[in-house]
């Protein structure tokens, strides 16, 4: 049942029954329409009061019914709230929990509201790529004013009822009801219905005026700061169209502006882009074929292994959640320093007045250090974050097998090496798996939780909870070399230094990848990340994969010693002090000279052809990842680039990207980069999953 009805004395009480957040779907919306219908015939009801089950009184409407037919199917959204504002009885809304979109829009068509203290309320459709679709946009200024309802329309930031009810002249909320909120609300119908009887009409918030004392300068003001704020996203800009439209227009010609203006974005594969993360981000915490009721171990202490920049940035996320941390080092010099710059980094968030300082006091007294692993014997869940190669991970392993208590998980940081080599170090590879945080470990929002052949379910079922709550994207990767992440960047980074041999400058290319929308580009990411960490990795795969080709740019640059910021110079130089890449002549006459060698004449490339070798190099390696069952779904490979690796939201990530292109185009693009003899002819072979979606004209996602 998606709304249920009941009579409390004399007011019909309907309420959403569409868990877990009570989305408007068409089951929702339908029910709701006939308990209208009901209580109108009823004449034993003087009024009518809407309210939500469970913990939400609405979070909106139902996204999983945008694009089908359901999602516009009668009675819509509109003519639902078009019903209660024109029913005869007065309709009050009993605000719980979460009030979100649709459902304030369908708060806002009531005739009185009342609302429990700390409801979150929110108009939230920008951060879908949206506007309030339903008379947000021309019913919130009515009732709390045009900058305040603007402010909350362009954020889409959630503001707690009781504030709200404190603004002086709002009109959003009649009472704020801590306890007894479904009887305050009924009263607040009987009430109206009385009024009523006295001849005065029922309230309705399309009949309030909408106007701003300086509108055209204050819109205009509005305009440049949202302009300034959403470079990539056209909807924080339509909806400061849609709230002038409030104060221009009469109800019904704002209300028909609104809704071409949601359509126009409904439309917009930026919307599009971010609705995918919305659910992608849900996702990948779903993980096919561990139950969700998976039983979880409790995570009451953890202890990292390593003070060093990941040991540090590690532990930092358990103290922000309150988790106690012990940090194990094998010198005490280094215990000093890994604290040393944990302080620091807190510091400078209380200083920036991100961190109080009692916070940051009390995540200090959580923390503990020790150079004895039989202090942290009793942790439930290790994570391990020393030198990246593996004779160390297997001391560390071995004596972690021999110290932890019976059911602590083992996780080990590692950013590319075997996990189930790793879990063979010990007797229990059941409680073994990854966890690649990426740097800085504390800021960084995904984790990569690497899978074994033998971690048990509930061990990833826990783990997955733990990102939860340290506010990780938490996606799950199989074992292979370099896992997700790092194994599509090894194709984007060889494009990188192909593009480098045929005529492009570093600049060249991280300008059109920027201009695409990346944060940074490739060689611009190098410099930060620190070239000589790439120069290990492919050593190694020199060895592992000699049919791998690599241009040697990269080596070249290395052997000079320009790993980048940390020691001056990389692909760019940068002046003491300073970030700021600057095109270096020293470095673009050793491509050029690198060039010559090869006997390769340089030509001019396109930043299409820049852009698309490089994002579809990670699309042709990511159709193989989901092939090998590494990632288990393509908006899983999405949520890694969009959260680790700087992919442009606006995009969606690099499967939602090649799916808006079409997948037929992608693979005939990358039959023309196959045809360059300068390329790798066998790497730009469609991937089989990409080849056969692409002939049967289906998408990714
Ligand atoms: N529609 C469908 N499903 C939704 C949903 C929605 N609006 N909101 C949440 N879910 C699902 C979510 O996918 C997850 O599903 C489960 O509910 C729990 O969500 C005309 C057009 C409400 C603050 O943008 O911000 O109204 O993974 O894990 O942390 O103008 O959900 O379990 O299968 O996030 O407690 C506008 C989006 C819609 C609100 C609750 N509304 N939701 O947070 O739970 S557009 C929104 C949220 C609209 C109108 C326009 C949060 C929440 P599953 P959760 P939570």
């Amino acid at each position: 049942m998606a709304a249920t009805y009941e009579l409390h004395g004399e007011v019909a009480v309907i309420t959403l029954a569409n868990p877990p957040v009570n989305g408007l779907g068409f089951a929702t919306r339908a029910a709701v329409a006939d308990g209208l219908d009901r209580a109108a015939a009823d004449a034993a009801v003087k009024g009518v009061v809407i309210t939500g089950g469970g913990r939400a009184f609405c979070g909106g409407a139902d996204i999983k019914e945008f694009g089908t037919d359901r999602a516009i199917a009668e009675p819509n959204l509109h003519t639902l709230i078009r019903m209660i504002g024109d029913a005869a009885k007065p309709v009050v809304a009993a605000i719980n929990g979460v009030c979100m979109g649709g459902g304030l829009e369908l708060a806002l068509g009531c005739h009185g509201r009342v609302a429990a203290p700390g409801v979150d309320i929110a108009l939230p459709e920008v951060k879908l790529g949206l506007l309030p679709g339903a008379g947000g946009t021309q019913r919130l200024p009515r009732v709390l004013g045009v900058e305040t309802a603007l402010n909350m329309i362009v954020t889409g930031e959630p503001v707690k009822s009781e504030r709200l009810a404190a603004l002086p002249g709002q009109k959003l909320f009649d009472a704020i009801a801590a306890e007894g909120l479904l009887d305050a609300a009924c009263a607040r119908a009987l009430a109206l219905a009385a009024e009523q009887s006295a001849g005065k009409p029922l309230p309705r918030v399309r009949d309030l005026k909408c106007s701003h004392p300086n509108a055209d300068a204050y819109f205009g003001f509005a305009r440049n700061t949202v302009k300034a704020m959403a470079k990539n996203f056209p909807a924080p800009g339509r909806c400061v169209d849609a709230v002038q439209a409030a104060v221009r227009l009469p109800f019904d010609a704002g209300l028909a502006a609104e809704r071409d203006l949601f359509v126009q974005l409904m439309l917009s594969p930026e919307s599009k882009a971010l609705r995918h993360a919305f659910f992608g981000e849900r996702a990948a915490s779903k993980i096919p074929d561990v139950p969700e009721d998976t039983p979880r171990r409790e995570i009451a202490k953890v202890a990292v292994i390593g003070a060093g920049t990941m040991g540090g940035g590690i532990s930092m996320n358990f103290l922000n959640a309150g988790i106690p941390v012990t940090v194990l080092e094998t010198k005490p010099e280094a215990l000093e320093r890994g604290v040393a710059t944990i302080r620091k980094n807190y510091e400078a968030q209380v200083k920036k007045g991100k961190l109080k300082a009692e916070k940051y006091g009390e995540r200090m007294a959580l923390l503990s250090t020790t150079l004895e692993y039989r202090d942290i014997a009793d942790a439930d869940l290790v994570i391990e974050a020393v030198f990246e190669e593996m004779g160390v991970k297997e001391t560390v392993f071995r004596t972690l097998d021999e110290v932890m208590k019976p059911g602590a998980i083992l996780a080990s940081n590692t950013s590319t090496l075997n996990v189930d080599a790793i879990a063979a170090f010990t007797k229990r590879p059941q409680d073994v798996l990854g966890m690649h945080f990426f740097s800085p470990a504390n800021v960084m929002k995904l984790l990569e939780v690497v899978r074994g052949a033998a971690t048990a379910k509930d061990v990833l079922a826990t783990v997955m909870a733990v990102a939860k709550k340290i506010r990780k994207t938490a996606v799950v990767s199989g074992v292979c070399d370099g896992f997700i992440g790092n194994r599509m960047i090894e194709q984007y980074s060889r494009q990188a230094g192909f593009l480098l041999e045929e005529g492009c400058t570093p600049a060249q290319v991280d300008k059109a990848v920027e201009k695409f929308g990346f944060a940074m580009g490739p060689f611009r990411m190098g410099d930060l990340a620190g070239n000589d960490i790439g120069w290990a990795i492919r050593k190694r795969r020199y060895v592992e994969k000699p049919h791998m080709r690599y241009s040697r740019t990269a080596d070249l640059l290395c052997e000079k010693g320009r790993y980048g910021q940390k020691t001056g110079a990389g692909w760019y130089d940068y002046q003491a002090g300073r970030r700021d890449a600057i095109p270096s002549a020293e470095v673009v006459a050793m491509i050029d000279a690198y060039r010559a060698e090869l006997g390769i004449a340089p030509r001019k490339i396109p930043d299409d052809e820049i852009v698309h070798r490089l994002v579809y190099s990670l699309v042709n390696e990511a159709a193989k990842i989901l092939e090998e069952g590494i990632a288990s779904k393509a908006s899983d490979i999405d949520m890694v680039y969009l959260t680790g690796y700087g992919f442009p939201l606006h995009r969606g990530g690099p499967m939602c990207y090649a799916d808006t292109q079409g997948l037929y185009n992608v693979v005939q693009t990358m039959k023309k980069f196959a045809a360059n003899p300068l390329d790798d002819a066998t790497f730009w072979q469609p991937a089989p999953l990409l080849a056969r979606l692409a002939a049967a004209g289906k998408s990714f996602t």
